[in-house]
């Protein structure tokens, strides 16, 4: 790949109040690059002290980074250590009748627990778990609800050394069966159903399913979770079991199982664009120090929170600002079973105002679809507990920031845009709030100690303007060890030979403007070559939801005979034409807007109007089908774990 031309300029900036620097953890930007400069200059030191601090050691490490078998990087190795103690054991002396987790079911109930209560909890499924047999080192698959529950049964495999490998409950059968079979499950734990929108989710069907597709040879146990009174259309009464018999009359307590920093704490599946999936494999200490310092950095946690992050545990953002940062850091959090539009779509709001949440984490596209569903909408709710908002897991578009910015934070709360992988554990770069200033759609500078980079294809770093590889030039703690199984993958889809495998490649691609904020472009496939200049995707969909009748934009690239390539954008428009006339006068004066926003070159040989966008489960656009529709190709990919097939056949037709 050569550079990519940037076309994006977006030229607003917001100081952190004043208010907020004077409490914030890295008040100022002065405080803030003394930490990156102290990073720099005792990288061992730096991690090191954090790690003593942050980590209650059962017995304290002595070696920092072992860097002897490149990329296989080792952290605090010779330390011993539970992660489960590390987020409850260690609170119970202070903070043991603290609310852990206030739980909203999709109906609206709600459950409070406290740390003593999850304790005992957790130390009663942990003694179910080990008279299954479960043992150190044993992988457990998880494949629930959003629930109290979830959280407890990875705890759980936490507090006995388990390793659990979470499977999102939207994934079908035939995902969960490869999950099962990647890692050696011996044991699924499940729910009879889970509720999301008002409609059961039928989690035990399918894994009783998923195991019918056969395979699944270690598999002893299924552990079932009754979420609601309905039964489960088939029992096996060998493999299956109910979690309140698996608990009932459990000792309280469960001695931790002290395991080494780097014993693995989980694998998580992550699709790439080719390819099975990758079980990225995390350690113990490494990782659980990355989701302690972001929560008390990035999200500049203090004791009076109420946290809230919506991420399904089946995502990495679940596990670390879900099950992890939030319990090891002690914080009270808000856990979500349903969905953002249902019963409509206040729900987010509504449960800010009642929950007191003054830390909000979220996706881009919620934010779009909410935004397209009631833009005025957060305006009827008292927003103002509200300190700090978050978005992960896609560029947001600078009209959306504006939006999340003005109409939910009322101007007075930083977002940290956070980029970071399921490979990372934890947030790479964002900006310190209390001292990094933003500019809506850039996720701005490296947490300290992160030593990111954008390079050129020989790894040579690039100059301020051109995009580029995004890069990591050192090991750092939360860093994914290896991929389940496969250390050859990991070697070469990670730390590839061009860069003699020196350089973490995250795969994106990414430009630095002149204050040498990040600008992230997309996935490096995302990339358009249309008359010789690369164009990321990113930024003409920007543009294009810039236009007040825009909700939601992916572009992709098809060939073309003489530009190479053309753009072909897939538009959701916040109101539907009304007739085809309509739509193509809207598709001439989209056009026109994106020349006159970006230039003639981005400008769309072709916009397709459709409802909604083909989306993973976690909400990331397909552009790989996409791509597929463009050239009018038969879409051939297995589209199972699609949030809505039903979407690709209106995109085939739509043409304008
Ligand atoms: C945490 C998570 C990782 C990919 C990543 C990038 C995209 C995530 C982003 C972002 C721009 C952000 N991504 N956060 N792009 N700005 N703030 O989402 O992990 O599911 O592994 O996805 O998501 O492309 O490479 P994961």
């Amino acid at each position: 790949m050569s550079t990519i031309d940037s076309i994006l300029r977006e030229t607003r900036v917001f100081e952190p109040t004043d208010e907020f620097k004077r409490k914030a953890t890295i008040s100022g930007m002065e405080a803030y690059n003394q930490l990156c400069d102290q990073a720099n200059e005792h990288y061992a030191g730096f991690w090191g002290e954090l790690a003593r601090e942050r980590i209650t050691w059962k017995k304290m490490f002595t070696r920092v980074l072992d860097e002897s078998t490149p990329p296989f990087f080792k952290w605090f190795d010779d330390g011993v250590l539970n992660v489960s103690y590390n987020c409850l054991d260690r609170h119970l002396a202070q903070l043991a009748n603290k609310i852990a987790i206030i739980f909203e079911a999709d109906d609206g109930q709600v459950t409070r627990v406290t740390y003593a209560e999850l304790y005992r909890r957790v130390c009663q499924f942990a003694n179910g778990l080990k008279s299954l047999d479960v043992k150190k080192g044993d992988r457990v698959v998880v494949y629930m609800p959003m629930s109290i529950e979830a959280v407890i049964a990875m705890q759980a495999c936490a507090r006995i050394g388990a390793i659990h490998s979470v499977v999102f409950g939207g994934f079908s059968a035939k995902s969960l069966q490869e999950r099962i079979i990647d890692a050696g499950a011996s044991v699924v734990i499940t729910a009879n159903e889970g509720m999301r929108g008002g409609k059961a989710v039928p989690l035990k069907a399918v894994t009783d399913e998923a195991i019918g597709l056969g395979g699944c040879d270690g598999l002893r146990k299924v552990v079932v979770y009754q979420r609601t009174n309905h039964g489960c259309a088939q029992w096996n009464d060998e493999r299956d079991i109910w979690w309140h018999k698996l608990t009932e009359g459990q000792p309280e307590t469960c001695e931790p199982e002290w395991v080494n920093a780097e014993d693995p704490l989980f694998i998580l599946y992550t699709s790439g664009s080719t390819g099975k999936p990758k079980g990225i494999q995390h350690s113990s200490a490494g990782y659980l120090l990355g989701t302690i310092n972001t929560m008390y950095w990035s999200f500049d946690y203090k004791p009076n929170d109420i946290f809230w992050c919506t991420a399904d545990v089946g995502w990495i953002t679940g596990h670390s600002y879900v099950t992890y940062g939030p319990l090891a850091v002690g914080a009270t959090q808000v856990i979500f079973e349903g969905v953002p539009t249902y019963p409509d779509a206040g729900r987010f709001w509504q449960m800010i105002e009642t929950h007191k949440v003054t830390t909000f984490y979220t996706a881009p596209t919620a934010i779009r679809s909410l935004i397209k569903l009631g833009a005025d909408l957060p305006n009827q709710y008292d927003l103002s507990s509200l300190r700090l908002l978050g978005t992960v897991g896609e560029p947001i578009n600078p009209e959306a920031w504006m939006w999340y910015y003005e109409v939910v934070g009322k101007r007075r709360c930083p977002i940290i845009d956070t980029w970071w992988q399921t490979e990372t554990g934890s947030h790479m770069i964002t900006p310190m709030p209390g001292a990094v200033p933003t500019k809506p759609g850039s996720c701005t500078l490296p947490v300290p100690g992160i030593a990111v980079d954008i390079v050129d294809e020989s790894g040579a770093p690039i100059e301020p303007g051109k995009g580029g590889f995004l890069v990591i030039k050192r090991p750092w703690p939360s860093m994914v060890r290896t991929i389940w199984g496969d250390p050859e993958r990991f070697k070469k889809t990670y730390f590839p030979e061009e860069f003699n495998g020196q350089l973490y490649l995250a795969g994106d691609s990414a430009h630095r403007d002149e204050n040498g904020y990040f600008w992230i472009m997309g996935r490096i496939d995302d990339v358009l070559n249309v008359s010789g200049h690369r164009l990321g995707t990113m930024e003409i969909e920007s543009a294009l939801v810039a236009n007040p009748l825009v909700a939601e934009a992916a572009v992709v690239g098809k060939p073309h005979e003489v530009k190479g390539e053309a753009v072909v954008a897939f538009v959701v428009l916040k109101k539907s034409p009304e007739s085809r006339d309509e739509a193509q006068q809207i598709a001439k004066n989209l056009r026109e807007w994106v020349s006159h926003e970006i230039g003639a070159l981005a400008r769309p040989e072709e916009i397709r109007f459709g409802d909604n966008l083909p989306k993973t489960r976690s909400g990331k656009i397909m552009r790989r089908l996409l791509r597929s529709l463009a050239k009018g190709e038969q879409i051939t990919q297995d589209v199972s774990t699609l949030e809505n097939p039903g979407i690709l056949q209106q995109l085939q037709e739509a043409v304008n």
